[in-house]
């Protein structure tokens, strides 16, 4: 970790981890990974892009977090009917250890329709189960939370498709959601604009940490930003606390410039043995970055810019 003032969310000196000139395909952009420990390795589910702006996902796994093999062959993840019937593509796997098998929810654009949430299973991150959608348009981006909260299944998402806040809504098979409300996150500069969930919720002793991305409006571009955030463990509709400082925002090349410039933008994180938090992040939509801290250092840092 290079540490300095300012947030403790450290950019890896080797960002970027991984660029599409060092994958095993022909693509333009490797970005927004999913990621989660799985058989004592780091498994990022990479969104991939080639010159055709076709989307696939693939997997890359690590013993260290940082170097990464890919596996070229993409998951085998079948189409839902809608996506059969209609032009669309999927983006942004988040994944969630539950009752023992691995969740996967994303977005799924469906020309016409507008972007909702798509959802599968899997156990082996070769062979995924498609599920039911978990909403209608417009829905970009959810998260399940890791375990049951009193009784019923939850989850952060951002039903809307330009701007929007936080909402964590309910449902007791995973299929059926509602007892929906939304995040009251104190407006910042920063987050005024889109305020959305990134990595999957982390449980901690004081409450459930997030780490969320959201965005604001200059002159020239639409920047986004990461912040934190501090749930109830039983009821993460009450925030605890919200840092009213951002953790990382775009200031490296790597972040400015490319598909997207301005962005930086996470799926997932994980923590590692040594209790190095690993947040894998994506560069301007076209490269996957990692920046560390620690759910200690995290927490303070949230409860004391509170
Ligand atoms: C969000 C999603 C992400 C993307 C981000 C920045 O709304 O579409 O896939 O990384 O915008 O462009």
């Amino acid at each position: 970790m290079t540490k300095r003032l300012g947030p403790p969310l450290y950019r890896h000196p080797s960002n970027p981890i991984l660029t599409p000139a060092q994958m095993p395909m022909e693509c333009t952009a490797v970005f927004n990974a999913g990621a989660v420990r799985y058989n004592g390795k780091v498994l990022l589910l990479l969104r991939v892009e080639n010159f055709a702006r076709e989307v696939s996902f693939h997997t890359a796994t690590s013993d260290d977090g940082l170097h990464f093999t890919v596996n070229p062959t993409p998951i085998d993840y079948p189409p839902h009917p809608l996506e059969q019937e209609y032009s669309s593509y999927r983006f942004d796997m988040r994944i969630t250890p539950l009752d023992g098998q691995f969740y996967v929810c994303h977005a799924v654009w469906i020309t016409g329709l507008g972007s909702m949430i798509g959802m599968a299973k899997t156990t082996d991150f070769a062979h995924f189960e498609p599920l039911p959608y978990m909403s209608v348009p417009f829905n970009r981006n959810a998260v399940l939370f890791p375990e049951k909260i009193r009784g019923l299944y939850a989850r952060l998402e951002r039903p809307t498709d330009e701007g929007g806040r936080i909402w964590v809504s309910y449902s007791p098979d995973l299929r059926y959601w509602g007892d929906s409300r939304p995040l009251n996150v104190p407006t910042t500069v920063w987050n005024w604009r889109k305020c959305g969930p990134g990595a999957m919720p982390i449980k901690t002793k004081e409450g459930w940490l997030e780490i969320y991305h959201a965005t604001a409006k200059t002159a020239s571009s639409e920047n986004y930003y990461l912040g934190v955030l501090l749930l109830d463990l039983e009821n993460p509709n009450r925030i605890i606390a919200a840092s009213k400082k951002f953790i990382l925002q775009p200031e490296e090349v790597y972040e400015c410039v490319g598909q997207t410039p301005n962005v930086v933008f996470t799926c997932g994180a994980v923590e590692m043995k040594d209790g190095t938090l690993n947040v894998y992040y994506t560069g301007a939509d076209t490269r996957m970055c990692l920046a560390q801290t620690t759910v200690p250092e995290l927490l303070s840092y949230c409860r004391e810019n509170a």
